[in-house]
């Protein structure tokens, strides 16, 4: 398939609009994207979510909704439920939530109230902004208590969190984040919570395909519950899925609606559907695997070429780097390495005396490049791209930049990409 994608109604409708979606096509096709957080979908997501399930209201859950006409959207969200609850063996799934933070909301809604202690990890250890970081919603109407990785391994430290929820005795205990290349301890975070009288909410929003494909272990039976976006390793659309057993079911559906959210966004759940039932396939499994063993040997790759690695490497599908011993600057980095066609982002690392905006490290992974095709095979190329570019961001070699961008082109060419190819 020559891209742009051929979108006739929205190109005769809005030339204007229908270029930039073009662009943007080619731009992911040609560049080689390590956001750890993106994914590309297949036709099939692409088309559910683009389907006249758009056009329909449908406040409540099915058999108990707010408006007629659900005959077919009914069956969609069932089979939604019952795709997720068999992928990752639950007892309840809700996938209403429009994404992670509206999910991680309805959490909060349904076991704390205003101005209760809550506790997660915090957002420059690796958290996320809604396990109760002090500029979300989630750390100004609670009282957020934050705990965070050991200085010298980069590792959680269970001592630290088991003394901070016992002391704050939080009502709820988020674990799992946005920048953790270690496998998270779901039972060692289960018995504190326990120990404390905490509810646990596993946000498994970045390794949620890897758990679907048997790369990481599952929250199951560990967590209360479980907290997932669905486009990243997931490979689904835009949104989100609240899991839990029996118990819970009854609270989280009614902070989702009427708690939270208005109409369900039909055609995303639609997409979430077909996501699931693609992630329950062989292949995925393959899928998830692969994912890992590239990260792992781009993380060889990259300590062989004197990167500094948070928690000396990765167990996952993200690498989180320290660029301090390269003497670039994360952002400059990132910024540089977009003009090499190698799409990444500027991250703080853990105990970084940079600030948010201009921090000292770089977030890289491995689930877009894997979706595309590309194995252990070409990670010392992808690692020797990385190094080029931050060498060249540091002498402001905008040519080497230029020179790197061809050959990712060049490569990304023989790997297309899923949803951008027949
Ligand atoms: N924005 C997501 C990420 O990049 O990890 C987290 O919400």
């Amino acid at each position: 398939m020559t891209l742009p994608l051929p979108h006739p109604a929205l190109s005769a409708t809005d030339p204007e609009l229908a270029a930039l979606v073009g662009a943007e096509e080619q731009l992911q096709a040609e560049t080689l994207r390590m956001i750890p957080s993106e994914n590309y979908v297949s036709r099939a997501v692409l088309e559910a979510s683009g389907t006249v399930l758009q056009n329909k209201y449908s406040e409540g859950y099915a058999g108990r909704r707010y408006y007629e006409g659900q005959q077919n959207i009914d069956q969609v969200e069932l089979l939604a439920i019952a795709r997720a609850k068999a992928l990752f063996g639950v007892e309840h799934a809700n996938v209403q939530p429009y994404s992670g933070s509206p999910a991680n909301l309805a959490v909060y809604l349904a076991f704390a109230e205003p101005g209760d202690t809550v506790m997660g990890m915090a957002l420059p250890m690796g958290g996320h902004l809604t396990h109760g970081w002090g500029v979300s919603a989630t750390g100004r109407w609670f009282r957020g208590v934050q705990y965070g990785v050991r200085q010298d391994t980069g590792l959680t430290d269970f001592d630290e969190v088991r003394e901070l929820a016992l002391k704050e005795r939080p009502k709820v205990i988020f674990c799992g984040g946005t920048a953790l290349p270690r496998t998270i301890d779901f039972a060692a975070f289960a018995e504190i919570a326990r120990e404390s009288g905490a509810v646990l909410v596993a946000d498994v929003a970045h390794i949620a395909g890897l758990i679907a494909g048997g790369a990481h272990p599952s929250p199951v039976p560990h967590a209360d519950v479980i907290s997932t976006t669905t486009h990243k390793t997931l490979r689904g659309p835009r949104g989100a899925m609240l899991m839990s057993r029996e118990e819970h079911a009854k609270a989280i559906d009614k902070a989702v609606f009427p708690g939270l959210q208005g109409g369900p966004h039909n055609q995303t759940t639609a997409a979430i559907a077909v996501a699931l039932h693609e992630a329950a396939q062989p292949s995925f499994r393959s899928y998830a695997a692969s994912v890992v063993a590239n990260a792992k040997v781009l993380a060889e790759e990259l300590l062989a070429r004197g990167f500094d690695l948070v928690s000396g490497g990765t167990d996952n599908h993200l690498i989180l780097m320290d660029l301090t011993p390269k003497n670039v600057p994360g952002k400059v980095a990132a910024k540089a390495l977009d003009r090499a066609g190698i799409v990444v982002n500027y991250n703080t690392v853990p105990y970084d005396p940079r600030k948010p905006f201009d921090p000292s490290g770089v977030r890289i992974g491995t689930p877009s490049l894997t979706s595309r095709g590309l194995g252990t095979e070409h990670m010392a190329a992808v690692a020797d791209w990385i190094d080029r570019g931050v060498s060249a961001a540091g002498a402001g070699d905008e040519e080497a930049l230029a020179a790197i961008r061809a050959e990712v082109a060049e490569l990304m060419a023989e790997y297309p990409a899923p949803g951008l190819s027949a």
